[in-house]
């Protein structure tokens, strides 16, 4: 089986590492022909919850790679449709896009390039950060969870989840993807903008008053609309699943953080920047997440401005 993680960050290059485990063809697809031939060259390594090195295909070229079985999307959720259309070519008649990219609106964005059929939504809650080009700390295991939009149970999910667990990923195959999108949605709203403004890792958000209370009214907020919108979240308890997940990811550097450190833009518009529009359409306050935002919008365009 062919398979392309398109976008070598944190979450692509630790999932590209634990797939060669199963021996099938994985490749990389990295806009960045530089990059690429590094990755190539130098391969991957996992340090910290795995520990392994792996060699791997790279290219900036879909041509080179060509036809795949299975296309991984791990690229920013604001660069969903160019990577979609950098990758289009890998399928052109058959194989399947997985996405397995954080916040709202990818499945959408893939659609339309791909059609619904031949597109897999994905959610991972894994804690990995990028130390170095193709270098990975693998920080917190967590659930994998796909499936498509319209709830069947088709063979290509079930390859993917077989492959997944041979790569050591927990995997399940859910008929609600976009409640587990939503529950991950959730996680994130209360986590990673948290982070990016206080620049502590995951598990250091329970340490402190103000960043529990403020974490609280966000998850409380995301969750009401999330209610509204008659979404059914995996979890009874979000707030304890929120902690949880800042707990088994305590060591990580949240990949909002990560964007904030290394000056870049960040995912805020597909994470909190949702809760706020859907929280605004039905009528329901969000007046902390709407603060997280702008805070991290101002944090985004200031970081030449800032004082270190
Ligand atoms: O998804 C994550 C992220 O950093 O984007 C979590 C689960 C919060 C792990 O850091």
């Amino acid at each position: 089986m062919k398979i392309v993680i398109v976008g070598p960050g944190a979450l692509g290059s630790l999932i590209a590492a634990l797939l060669t485990k199963t021996k099938e063809d994985i490749w990389l697809l990295d806009k960045d022909e530089a990059r690429a031939a590094l990755l190539e060259r130098k391969g991957l390594r996992l340090e910290g919850l795995a520990s392994m090195e792996a060699k791997v295909n790279a290219s900036a070229d879909p041509k080179e790679i060509g036809a795949a079985d299975l296309v991984i999307l791990c690229v920013k959720s604001y660069d969903t449709k160019k990577a979609m259309t950098l990758a289009r070519p890998l399928v052109p008649e058959r194989g399947a896009v997985l996405t397995l990219q954080n916040g709202i609106g990818n499945i959408e964005i893939a659609n339309e390039v791909m059609g619904e059929e031949r597109v897999i939504g994905g959610v991972t809650i894994v804690g990995a950060t990028l130390v170095d080009t193709g270098v990975v700390r693998y920080t917190g295991k967590g659930e994998t969870v796909i499936g498509k939009i319209d709830g069947s149970i088709t063979v290509e999910l079930r390859t993917i989840r077989e492959l997944f667990i041979r790569a050591g990923l927990q995997t399940r195959i859910s008929r609600d993807i976009k409640g587990a999108l939503w529950s991950k949605l959730v996680i994130n709203a209360g986590i990673n903008a948290l982070t990016a403004l206080t620049r502590l890792p995951n598990g250091k958000l329970l340490d402190y008053e103000g960043t529990r209370t403020v974490m609280r009214q966000a998850v409380t907020e995301a969750v009401k609309v999330a209610k509204r919108k008659r979404i059914k979240l995996t979890y009874d308890d979000p707030l304890s699943k929120v902690e949880a997940v800042c707990e088994a990811t305590a060591g990580n550097i949240s990949s909002m953080l990560q964007d904030v450190l290394k000056k870049r833009r960040t995912e805020i518009d597909a994470i909190n920047a949702v809760i706020v529009r859907h929280g605004q359409e039905s009528g329901i306050p969000v007046p902390v997440n709407t603060l997280l935002v702008e805070l991290v919008k101002t944090i985004e365009s200031s970081y030449g401005a800032a004082v270190s």
